[in-house]
This record gives structure tokens, sequence and C-alpha cells, in this order.
């Protein structure tokens, strides 16, 4: 008989440019294509085993029993996709350096998008796994491919997916994740951004500009303009935030610690340092360099932040099974 478990990892991603708005909240299919680095650090491993005397879903995130809404609606998701109508425990780790706030729902849905169709004995091209892992959360659609992926808006399930971007240069990049809190986000990212859509006067000209970073940024990708590309990503967080700030009620993600840091980063380019930051829906800074840049970028934050708020990510690969 099959034994109905798998276990699958997938790392967290940050986009650079930013998914900030949905015009298919039951599809969650995105106003604007964005794109992404998936990170070497951080991580979520799922465990799911199908157990036919189950009444229900049972769902345990580090070890911890948790009644999770969102999980339920997803796993009757996979039941409709894979025929496999029985109940599933599911068992998920975060491996995220203690404090570091950066957990994310990319990861966990990417990790349990996986975990949860090879259990059923489906096997999923990973184009058809971003469509799945993306009605759980949108930013986990990116999640399935390693290093940089665009997921490509869409005008319906068929054609929201995610993708590999192809990189011809050799900046061996780097992300220095600048921890200015840990606490749980003010506002959820689902509310924030349909707070935003609803509201924003400048909602419009993000969606204009939003597609015109993305294919300016992948042009730089491209023809290995780093300055270039660190502007645009820059700017394209920048502009995200000033959704927020433009809605109402108005909101914001900053701590006074934010703008220490991206203070910090942009005072290192006039010394002529190429660094770059962008922020989500949360205060941590993170910053893009190249790797020959990294030491001295570390030291220059260590003046403002200590080594333990401090953490060196690189490209990471796609969602894979455990054995
Ligand atoms: C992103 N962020 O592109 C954007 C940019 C942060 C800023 O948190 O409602 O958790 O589950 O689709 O994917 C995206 O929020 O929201 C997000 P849902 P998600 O990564």
């Amino acid at each position: 008989m099959q034994h109905l478990q798998a276990a699958a990892r997938a790392h967290t991603n940050i986009a650079l440019i930013k998914y900030w708005g949905k015009k298919d909240q039951n599809l969650i299919l995105p106003m604007n294509s964005s794109l992404s680095l998936t990170l070497d650090k951080f991580y979520t491993d799922t465990f799911v085993e199908y157990l036919p005397n189950l009444h229900g879903d049972i769902f345990f995130l580090n070890g911890k029993q948790k009644v999770d809404p969102k999980i339920k609606i997803f796993m009757n998701l996979i039941r409709q996709v894979t025929g496999l109508n029985v109940y599933a425990q599911i068992k998920s780790t975060n491996h995220v350096p203690t404090a570091a706030g950066l957990a994310s729902s990319a990861s966990a849905y990417a990790a349990l998008s996986l975990a949860a169709t090879a259990a059923a004995g489906k096997i999923y091209s990973k184009t058809e796994l971003s469509r799945i892992a993306r009605r759980g959360s949108g930013s986990a659609t990116r999640s399935v491919f390693g290093n940089f992926v665009e997921w490509v808006a869409g005008n319906d399930d068929q054609s929201s997916y995610a993708r590999p971007v192809k990189i011809m240069n050799d900046w061996d990049i780097r992300m220095v994740a600048i921890v200015v809190d840990s606490r749980p986000k003010k506002i959820s990212s689902r509310s924030g951004m349909q707070t935003v859509v609803e509201t924003s006067p400048f909602y419009h000209s993000w969606v204009k500009t939003a597609n015109e970073d993305l294919k300016n940024i992948k042009k730089a990708l491209k023809n290995g303009s780093f300055e270039t590309f660190g502007t645009i990503a820059e700017s394209n967080a920048l502009k995200m935030h000033a959704l927020n700030l433009s809605a109402s009620p108005h909101f914001n993600y900053f701590e006074p610690q934010s703008l220490v840091a991206m203070n910090a980063v942009e005072d290192m380019r006039t010394q002529g340092v190429q660094c770059y930051y962008t922020m989500d829906a949360g205060p941590n800074v993170k910053v893009i360099c190249k790797n020959k840049d990294l030491d001295v970028i570390l030291e220059q934050l260590h003046r403002y932040f200590p080594s333990d708020h401090l953490f060196v990510a690189a490209p990471g690969p796609g969602v894979e099974l455990l054995n």
C-alpha cells in the first residue's frame, strides 16, 4: 500500500519588484507581476501525512498545534486538485534565526504545496506547483523556484504562475537582513494591500510604474548594471510604502531603526559602496549588495546594529522534496 506521506523544503523570498494588491481575492491574482530573490538561509520544512481516521486536518507549527483557517481552506483545494479525499496531519518547522522575524507565508505555502501533493501521490511541474502555491499565499508562488524569480500576473488561474529569471552577470549577490523588530507585523500584508487597492489615490500609477520597473530590472539583470538594478529595487520598495502612507486609513511599517538602516545604506552609497535597500510588510530592512562589498557593509552596519541583528543570505534553491 502507498504511504500517503511526504516532506518538502521551501526557502523564503524577498521581492525586489513588489506584489501589493490583488485583482482577484479568491484566486489570488495580483495587480502586477513581481520579481524576487529566493534566499538560502531562511526556509520551512513541512511534513504531510494523510490519515484515513482523521476528522479534520491537524496542523503543527514548530511543534505546537495551531488552528489556522487558511491552512484548512488550502488543504481543501489540495484535495480538489489531487482527488484524494482524506484529511492530513501537517507538521511545519520554520528555520529562521531566532528573533529574525523573517518567517513568511511564502516558504510555508510553497513547502506545503509540494509536500501535500507528493503525499497524495501526485507529481506536478514547478509551473503547476507555483499556481497551486499561489492559492495559499501570493508570495509563495515565487518560492517554488530558486534564485531570481518572476511571478507573471496573468488574468486567470492558468496564466498566473512563477518562472525563473535568467541572469547574465557575475554579481555574486548577497542580502543582509537587518532585524529592527521581530514582533508580529501591525497590519497583515493581506489587509494592508487590500486597503491600498481600495483607497490609495496613487494605486493606478503604482501598477503602471511597477510594470515598467519590472521590465527595466530584468534588462539590468541581463546586461549587468548593478547600479540600475539596485536603484530600481529601492525605488520600487519606497513606492509600495508610499501607497501605504496614502491609503485611508493610512498606515506604515516603519520603525525609527528602519530609517536609521535606510540612511546608513544611502550614506554608504555616497562613499562609493554599491548597496541598496528594500523593505516589506514589516520594519526590517534588507540590504542588497555584491559579495565583494559585504565585509565593508557589515562593518558600517555594526556601527548602528549589533551583530546578532544582522543576517547574511545568498541566493537559495527552489522547493524540493526531503527524503
Ligand atoms: C511581496 N509582500 O511581493 C510583498 C511585498 C511584502 C511586500 O508580504 O495575501 O503574504 O497571502 O497573497 O504573499 C506579500 O504578501 O499576501 C507580501 P497574500 P502575501 O512579497
